[in-house]
């Protein structure tokens, strides 16, 4: 029975239903097979999602061309001659992406371009355009851009067609908002004159060009047809990756769930960090004992605590998941009164920079040091270790309190750019020295590895003081060494060692 997903994608059983749907499909396959294979694609946003799909999409034998499409903007324009060069315009390291676009642009297979009429001659169009949270609290995704795409894509959509989005949506986006645009732009019916599917990206920045080849494939379409006319889109891109086929919405909610468990398996692990401190016990040592349990079934997945979760994945797809079950709104069987256990999960992550304020103040203390009048030395910006990318960071909400409470922050970064990165808070050093210089605490926000070598001694003469504080966000110093020289030490997790005696 071929299923055609609604906004409620309850397979509708009465016979007049089936009869319309054989009928649309009918259109569809006779559409689809007049078009033959996929020759013509077009990717939507040139993005870090959507440049490596473009090249990769060029890079198949049997694709003839692939277009990418990008608004001619002020803030992006400067993309549409850089690809056309066979440049990246994307920072940071991505292995093996010029290479590839400087071979698919030199073959002719791939070219830039802002003529969205050029979406009449593709066989297959994909969306890879961000979709961020304007504000949580009122769990409304800023799906602004998405929908200048789609009206754009709709605006020159011909039939037989398939269209696929790609970005991270709210569960119900695809067979709702989305083919409501494209049928209103277009004139044309989903399922019937054009497929439509989701297929949610699992990219990494540093990764991007292997997570598509390597990943398996999550593809979704409205219906059946829409569904393997994806498979055809994407199979030939996987090397090692499967294509796992699904419906739309089921395609939606998986993107959010694995994000979603995710950011609930760190903040198992947050709260058992929480639980350590307050019984005077290392989590490290939990952690370890809880992880060794291993073998079928029985295998603990056990992450590492920290000062909290940023980025742009899982600060955001909780909410998308939240608001798929109000948007598709069957009926949701749920403890009466009860949180739900992936918002809460948000809620314990989001307290972790609060539980860092509260720690410094308890370092400071032993000293009569309160947060108003001390200077602290914030080590680390980025939301993940090793990396420039601050979107979302932990550290920020931090920052924002301990200045609230009348503290001075020096905030370092070796890896975020004062410059250019849009995420860099103001007065962001490079020169560690300068940030620690006079610091009455010293808090370590990200992991870098930085960080992992500083000389406990050192850092206390650049402090100047006899005990100054330390704390610890990331597990990356040895607690016994830094009291030792005479740091007050605190450390999440850590309450093997949270009540020392001064030292030093
Ligand atoms: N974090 C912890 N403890 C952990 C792991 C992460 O506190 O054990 C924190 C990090 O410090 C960071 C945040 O969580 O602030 C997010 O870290 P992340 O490793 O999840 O990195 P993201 O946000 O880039 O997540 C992406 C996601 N990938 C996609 O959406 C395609 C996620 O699904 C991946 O699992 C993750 O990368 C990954 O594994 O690298």
């Amino acid at each position: 029975m071929l299923q055609r997903e609604s906004p409620r994608s309850s397979p509708n059983m009465n016979p007049e239903y089936q009869i319309e749907m054989h009928t649309m499909t009918e259109n569809l396959a006779t559409l689809i097979k007049k078009r033959g294979p996929i020759r013509t694609v077009g990717v939507i946003g040139m993005g870090y999602v959507g440049i490596p799909a473009a090249a990769l999409f060029a890079d198949v034998p049997h694709f003839e061309h692939v277009y990418g499409f990008q608004r001619d903007s002020p803030s992006s324009g400067y993309k549409i001659t850089m690809l056309n060069r066979g440049e990246s315009p994307l920072k940071g390291e991505e292995p093996g992406l010029e290479e590839l676009l400087g071979r698919v642009v030199g073959a002719g297979k791939f070219s830039c371009t802002s003529d969205f009429a050029k979406v009449a001659e593709c066989d297959a169009v994909t969306l890879a355009i961000q979709t961020p949270f304007l504000d949580k609290k009122d769990l409304l995704p800023d799906f602004t851009p998405l929908i200048e795409g789609l009206r754009n894509v709709g605006r020159h959509l011909t039939p037989g067609t398939l269209v696929v989005l790609e970005s991270t949506i709210t569960p119900g986006t695809t067979a709702g908002m989305a083919r409501e645009i494209l049928e209103a732009e277009s004139g044309l019916v989903a399922g019937k004159d054009f497929a439509l599917a989701h297929a949610p990206e699992r990219v990494m920045v540093g990764r991007l060009l292997r997570n598509i080849r390597e990943h398996d494939r999550i593809v979704g379409g409205i219906d059946d047809l829409s569904t393997a006319r994806a498979v055809e889109l994407y199979a030939p891109v996987l090397t090692t990756g499967e294509v796992i086929p699904m419906t739309a919405t089921a395609a939606e909610v998986t993107k959010t769930a694995e994000n979603t468990f995710r950011d609930l398996q760190i903040a198992a692990v947050n709260q058992l960090a929480l639980y350590c401190e307050a019984m005077g016990i290392n989590v490290y040592d939990v952690r370890a004992g809880v992880a060794s349990l291993e073998g079928e079934g029985i295998t603990r997945a056990i992450l590492w605590p920290g000062a909290g979760v940023g980025g742009h994945c899982l600060t955001k797809d909780t909410y998308h998941l939240e608001r798929g079950v109000q948007v598709l709104g069957g009926e949701l069987d749920f403890p009466a009164g009860r949180e739900s256990l992936y918002t809460l999960a948000r809620g314990i992550n989001d307290f972790m920079p609060e539980h860092m304020l509260h720690l410094t103040e308890s370092a400071l203390a032993p000293t009569g040091k309160t947060l108003a009048g001390s200077k602290i030395a914030l080590l680390g910006w980025a939301f993940i270790n090793d990396s420039d990318d601050a979107r979302n960071t932990p550290a920020e909400p931090f920052r924002d309190a301990a200045l609230a409470a009348g503290a001075e922050v020096a905030v370092h970064d070796p890896w975020v750019d004062p410059v250019t990165s849009p995420d860099a808070p103001p007065g962001l050093l490079r020169d560690l020295d300068a940030v620690l210089r006079d610091a009455d605490a010293v808090v370590v926000f990200a992991g870098h590895k930085e960080y992992r070598g500083l000389e406990p001694a050192r850092v206390k003469v650049l402090c100047g003081s006899a005990h100054p504080a330390v704390v610890d966000g990331r597990n990356v110093v040895d607690p016994d060494a830094w009291i030792a020289v005479g740091f007050v030490y605190r450390g999440i997790g850590r309450g093997d060692k949270n009540r020392h005696a001064l030292r030093g």
